[in-house]
């Protein structure tokens, strides 16, 4: 049976939850959640990197022993590990530790004073009064558990890259029963996805829900009609998988793709004009004028195509009326990575094979930007070794041909906004990207007077993930972001948006709003692997939410012309 990296990656957070209500060392258990992060985040399944014959501890965070124990995970499904802990910790003792409020300590004083040790026995508990009598156990998180024991598991939202392949495994396996495409947010390129919206254009469309219930990554089914299916994967990831026949599959398309909103808007331009639309087609009447394709229907509406990211009612309908939509950025118009990470700090490759790496993406340049020292545990570079780093990539420039390694850092944003390293050593590289790493829970004005105050460090490129998210692990910190908008318009400095999967940093919100006030950006990887150039592509689905054009993008710039724009 095939193991999805999601699956890997839940194997691992489960078996941390459980080491820490073991009491098993910090250090240990970070490194179980850090590969859980990584594997979910790959750009290919495991299964593939292994099937190729790659090394898995040559992954960030990834060691011998761990690699080991994927590779026997995927060649058995059993996490031996985790098995051993659930013998050992009845019940579901893991799911409760995942509850919001709820450390290993809590979890251990239930199962020790009330003997909770399942979801149902902590929900008994709560109703019958009894975890009011145990110490540290206030109204305030006994009222966070209710909510989040009562939450419906559909409620759960995805990351991208985790949908990604999900859905790329589905639609490969679902494409013998028709076309299949993946419609809703996920076409559009959310951020996060809530469910799969699979559309299969087929003759028989019964046969198409039972090769959906018949799928080896089905857990439940939730619903099997002659048109309809619905099931969640083991991953957790609900499927509603819909048959089209081919005359309608434009306007179903259409439909399931979305947004809501966006719909609506469409819709009252039909009415507007006497017609009717709806998922099976653009009605004069009875008779259908339009449905085949997505692009008849936008035609027939009297707009120009509006692409899937766009689709969200933010004004793209107009301008489509106008013949005005933004020209979006593509991955064919990338030309340089700008923030990248070798074995110097904490990537796992030596220079030189990440500029290969970024050499075989089809670029011209990339920006090498290892930590500063602050970040000790990264081995973070001082004057020094930043000064040695300059020398060895002299040497490599030297070997290349038709690329360039840029010098540069991913300085850190100190406390009160000055950088960690002095002006005489960022003033001799090419290109500094200033990223904060500490101190994340300042006041929102002085959190932000902290950011204006390094961006306006005239040495200072681009800010790096500009508001620290990690989408379902950490929120951003709090910070002004329209003062930051404007700052970095005022003193020419460029936004990031970082295209590591758990980060998109900025967002599709802040990135259209950063636009509308003429500020440019950088879309980055922040690769610390030479498979991690491949997130490229979930930067620029942001890029285009928010509306970017290659105009946008200081990496689409040759690199004569880069160089210009670098120095402020
Ligand atoms: P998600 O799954 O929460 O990430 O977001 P979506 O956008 O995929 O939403 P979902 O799965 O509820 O529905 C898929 C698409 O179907 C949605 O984008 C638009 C269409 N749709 C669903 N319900 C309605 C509705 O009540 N009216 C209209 N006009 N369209 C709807
Ligand atoms: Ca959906
Ligand atoms: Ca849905
Ligand atoms: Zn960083």
């Amino acid at each position: 049976m095939p193991v999805q990296n999601a699956e890997i990656a839940a194997m691992f957070d489960q078996a941390a939850e459980l080491l820490e209500i073991e009491g098993e060392n910090q250090f240990r258990i970070r490194a179980y959640r850090r590969a859980a992060r990584v594997i979910e985040g790959l750009p290919q399944s495991v299964k593939s990197l292994l099937a190729a014959g790659r090394d898995l501890s040559e992954l960030p965070g990834i060691g011998k022993d761990l690699a080991g124990k994927i590779a026997d995970i995927v060649e058995t499904g059993h996490f031996k590990l985790l098995d051993a802990l659930k013998k050992k910790l009845p019940g579901e003792l893991g799911e409760i530790a995942a509850l919001p409020g709820l450390g290993p300590k809590r979890v251990k004083l239930l199962h020790d004073k009330l003997k909770v040790s399942t979801l149902d026995g902590l929900r008994r508990v709560i109703k019958t009064g009894k975890l009011h009598g145990i110490r540290g156990f206030g109204p305030i998180i006994e009222k966070k558990l209710s909510a989040a024991l009562e939450k419906p598991v559909a409620e759960r939202r995805f990351k991208l890259s985790v949908a990604e392949a999900e859905a790329e495994a589905l639609v490969g396996f679902l494409r013998a029963a028709g076309r299949a495409v993946v419609a809703g947010s996920y076409r559009r390129r959310r951020d996060t996805v809530g469910d799969l919206d699979v559309l299969v254009t087929a003759a028989d469309g019964a046969a198409v829900g039972n090769r959906l219930v018949a799928y080896e990554n089905v857990a439940n089914v939730l619903a099997h009609g002659p048109t309809r299916t619905t099931v969640a994967l083991r991953s957790g990831i609900q499927v509603d998988v819909r048959a089209v026949p081919e005359e309608c599959y434009g306007a179903a398309l259409l439909y399931f793709t979305g947004s809501k909103a966006h719909n609506i808007a469409l819709r009252a331009i039909a009415v507007h004009r006497g017609w009717k639309l709806n998922e099976y087609g653009l009605f004069s009447g009875r008779r259908r004028i339009a449905g085949a394709t997505e692009e008849e229907v936008y035609k027939k509406l009297g707009l120009d195509f509006i692409a899937p990211e766009l689709r969200e009612d933010r004004g793209e309908v107009a301008l489509a009326k106008e013949h005005k939509l933004p020209l979006l950025v593509t991955r064919a118009d990338i030309r340089g990575d700008l923030h990248v990470h070798s074995d110097w700090t904490d990537g796992t490759a030596p220079i030189e094979a990440m500029a290969k790496a970024a050499q075989a993406q089809g670029y011209q340049y990339m920006a090498l930007t290892d930590h500063s020292r602050r970040i000790a545990m990264a081995h973070g570079l001082d004057a020094a070794r930043l000064s040695r780093q300059a020398r060895e990539i002299d040497r490599l420039n030297e070997k290349f041909d038709g690329f360039t390694i840029l010098k540069g850092i991913e300085v850190d944003i100190l406390k009160d906004g000055t950088l960690d390293l002095p002006d005489a050593s960022l003033a001799k590289l090419d290109i500094v990207v200033a990223s904060i790493h500490s101190f994340f829970d300042l006041a929102r004005d002085v959190q932000t007077d902290r950011m204006i105050r390094a961006m306006s460090n005239p040495h200072v490129s681009i800010v790096g993930h500009p508001t620290g998210r990690l989408i379902g692990e950490r929120e951003p910190y709090d910070i002004d972001m329209e003062r930051v908008i404007s700052a970095a318009r005022s003193v020419g400095c460029h936004l990031e948006i970082n295209a590591q999967p758990e980060r998109l940093d900025l967002n599709d919100m802040h990135v259209h709003a950063a636009k509308q006030s003429g500020v440019k950006f950088a879309i980055s990887t922040d690769a610390h692997s030479v498979d991690a150039f491949a997130y490229m592509r979930f930067g620029i689905d942001q890029a285009r939410r928010g509306w970017l054009t290659a105009e946008d993008v200081i990496n689409t710039r040759p690199l004569a012309e880069l160089r210009r724009i670098l120095r402020r």
